[in-house]
């Protein structure tokens, strides 16, 4: 069994992935009004692998005999002033995700739960790819600029972002 307040650290950040879900739909929603194709298709993916990581979660706190919460979510934005505004909203969520997935690997490790340390650590692995990915996107923006060709080049390039750990 896992430790209650441990529990609630874990629920927490099922809302968290579950904001992320739905922040991520949101910006595929502006993207895919704009015309960026890719990152539209993008976010949609995103949004969907956030939707996973909640129920990963969801499934181990309830499997450790914990009660998995369901979250509400807050509305997320919506309105953005450029593609690169979008970008830079992603980075900005995924490190706050990183944050509080480090804080929980830090409490597993102060009261010794080690199977739920184990677990983390999918998440720790995960978020090194997702924030590499949207660096990546944000250096072709200091790249190639925000004019409008330098926009859809850098909406092109966007699914062969590789990351090869
Ligand atoms: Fe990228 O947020 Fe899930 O873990």
């Amino acid at each position: 069994a896992v430790q209650d307040s441990l529990i609630k650290k874990l629920n927490n950040q099922i809302k968290l992935e579950a904001q992320a879900s739905a922040a991520y739909l949101s910006m595929a929603a502006w993207c895919d009004q704009q015309s960026f194709d890719n990152s539209a298709k993008f976010f949609y993916a995103q949004s969907a692998e956030e939707r996973t990581h909640m129920m990963k979660l969801f499934h181990y706190v309830s499997d450790m005999g914990g009660i998995a919460i369901s979250p509400s979510i807050a509305a997320s934005q919506n309105e953005f002033s450029s593609l690169k505004e979008v970008f830079e909203a992603a980075l900005e969520s995924e490190i706050n995700v990183t944050e509080s997935i480090n804080q929980i690997v830090a409490e597993c490790r102060k009261i010794n739960d080690f199977a739920t340390e184990n677990f983390m650590q999918w998440y720790v692995k995960e978020q090194i790819e997702e924030e590499f990915v949207i660096r990546r996107i944000l250096d072709y923006f200091e790249l190639l600029g925000e004019d409008p060709k330098s926009l859809l080049m850098i909406d092109e390039r966007i699914n062969s972002v590789s990351y090869t750990q």
